[in-house]
C-alpha cells in the first residue's frame, strides 16, 4: 500500500487502474503527453500549500520568498524559449489564458474573427456554448472545400466584411502549418489585433519545427501540457506593450491564487524544452505523424488535407460506413485511444461525427519511432476494416506498449 492508500484505498485503486491503462494501451489523443518525473514530482510537492496572490515581489501574502523564485524562473525560461518580452505563467488553463487575452484588449460585444469549431477551431474561439461566444460577436473562417486547408483569401474576405477588432489563428484539429505572417498582414490591413492560440503546437514552435507566431502576433496563448510536455496549465506571451493588461486580467481579473506547484513544474518543463533532446523529440513527433499518415492513406483511408505537417492526422469517414463515434469505440476495445472529431461540413452531430483525430506526441515520448508508428497505423486500419480483428490487435497493442515503457527504469 502506498501513501495514498493509507488514507484512501479507493482513490489509490483508481490511480493504479489509470496507470495501467496508460502503460498498456496506445494513447493517441493529440492533446495529451507524458510529463517527466521531475515535472510530476513538482506538481505533487509542498508548494501546493502556498497562497501567493499577486506577482513575484508584489504578493498579497507573506512567505512568498521561495515561490517567487520559482515563478521568476518559469517566466525567464518561457521568455528565453519563445524569444518574447513578456510571459505570464499563471493561467490555470488554456481557456483561462484565452479569456484573459480577450479581456485584455476587447470589450464585451466586440467582433472577433476565428476558426470554426467544426473545421478544427476551439470552444473558446467563439462556440455559442462557451463564454467566448456569449460575450463576443464572432465570425468564423473554415477550411477550403478543395484543399481542406485554411484559405487566407477567405480569411481576408471575411476580415474585410466583418471588420473584427481581433483575428485569432490556432486550432485544436488542424494538421497543417499555419501561416502566421499571412494572418498578421490581413489583421493589419483591417486594423485588427492578431492573437495566436498555439496550444497544440507550442512544442513544435519552441523548437522551430513549426514557424513561430512571435513577431507577428500581438498576443499568444497556449497550454503547457500538449506538445510542450509540461504540467496541465496555461501561458500567455506578448510584447511589453500588453504586459500590464494581461497581468491584471489574469490576477485579479479572473483568477485568485496561482498554483505555485504547477508554476514550478512549468519552470522545469521549460528548462527541459530548452535542451537539444526536446528538439529531437519534436522532429520525431512530426516524422511519426507522417509515417502513420502514409500507411493509413495507402490502406485507403482519407485524411483531411491529404496528410500532415504537424503532430496529428484527421481521418475523414464521410465516404465510409463508419462514424467517428463507432471508430473511437472500436479502437478503444483494441486498447487504442483516439477521439472522435468533426470534419469540415460535418453531416453527423458532434457526439457522433465523421472523423477521428490521431496524435503522435505521447507515443513519441515513449520512444516510438517511424517503424512503430507504421505498426500503429496498421493496427488502426485492421480494426477499422474489420471488427473481427479487435481481439488479435489488442494483443499486439499490449506487446508494443511493453516494448516502450511509459517511464523507463521505473
Ligand atoms: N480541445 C482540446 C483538445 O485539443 O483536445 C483542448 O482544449
Amino acid at each position: 500500500m502506498g501513501i495514498i492508500g493509507k488514507t484512501d484505498s479507493q482513490i489509490e485503486k483508481i490511480i493504479q487502474q489509470e496507470a495501467d491503462r496508460q502503460e498498456y494501451e496506445l494513447n493517441l489523443i493529440a492533446s495529451e503527453n507524458i510529463v517527466s518525473q521531475a515535472v510530476m514530482a513538482a506538481q505533487g510537492s509542498i508548494l501546493t500549500n502556498k497562497y501567493a496572490e499577486g506577482y513575484p515581489a508584489r504578493r498579497y501574502y507573506g512567505g512568498c520568498e521561495y515561490v517567487d523564485q520559482a515563478e521568476d524562473l518559469a517566466i525567464e525560461r518561457a521568455k528565453k524559449l519563445f524569444k518574447v518580452e513578456y510571459a505570464n505563467v499563471q493561467p490555470h488553463s488554456g481557456s483561462g489564458a484565452n479569456m484573459a487575452a480577450y479581456f485584455a484588449v476587447l470589450n464585451p460585444g466586440d467582433r472577433i474573427l476565428a476558426m470554426d469549431l467544426s473545421h478544427g477551431g476551439h470552444l473558446t474561439h467563439g462556440a455559442a456554448v462557451s463564454f467566448s461566444g456569449k460575450l463576443y460577436d464572432f465570425a468564423h473562417y473554415g477550411l477550403s472545400p478543395e484543399t481542406e486547408r485554411i484559405d487566407l483569401n477567405q480569411v481576408e474576405a471575411l476580415a474585410k466584411k466583418h471588420r473584427p477588432k481581433l483575428i485569432v489563428a490556432g486550432a485544436s484539429a488542424y494538421p497543417r502549418i499555419i501561416d502566421f505572417k499571412g494572418f498578421s498582414q490581413i489583421a493589419k490591413s483591417v486594423n485588427a489585433l492578431f492573437m495566436v492560440d498555439m496550444a497544440h503546437i507550442a512544442g513544435l514552435v519552441a523548437t522551430g519545427v513549426h514557424p513561430s507566431p512571435v513577431g507577428f502576433a500581438d498576443l499568444i496563448t497556449s497550454t503547457t501540457h500538449k506538445t510542450l510536455r509540461g504540467p496541465r496549465g496555461g501561458l500567455i506571451l506578448s510584447s511589453e506593450r500588453y504586459a500590464k493588461a494581461i497581468g491584471s486580467q489574469i490576477f485579479p481579473g479572473i483568477q485568485g491564487g496561482p498554483l505555485m506547484h504547477v508554476i514550478a513544474a512549468k519552470a522545469i518543463a521549460f528548462k527541459e524544452a530548452l535542451g537539444q533532446s526536446f528538439t529531437d523529440y519534436q522532429k520525431q513527433v512530426v516524422k511519426n505523424a507522417s509515417a502513420l499518415a502514409f500507411v493509413m492513406m495507402e490502406r485507403g483511408y482519407k485524411l483531411i488535407s491529404g496528410g500532415t505537417d504537424n503532430h496529428m492526422v484527421l481521418v475523414d469517414f464521410s465516404q465510409k460506413d463508419i462514424s467517428g463515434k463507432d471508430a473511437e469505440e472500436r479502437l478503444g476495445r483494441a486498447g487504442i485511444t483516439v477521439n472522435k472529431n468533426t470534419i469540415p461540413n460535418e453531416k453527423r452531430g458532434p457526439f457522433v461525427t465523421s472523423g477521428i483525430r490521431i496524435g503522435l506526441p505521447l507515443v513519441t515520448s515513449r520512444g516510438m519511432d517511424e517503424k512503430a508508428s507504421k505498426r500503429i497505423a496498421g493496427f488502426i486500419c485492421d480494426v477499422l476494416d474489420d471488427q473481427e480483428n479487435i481481439e488479435i490487435t489488442a494483443g499486439k497493442v499490449k506487446d508494443l506498449c511493453l516494448q516502450y515503457p511509459l517511464y523507463k527504469g521505473k
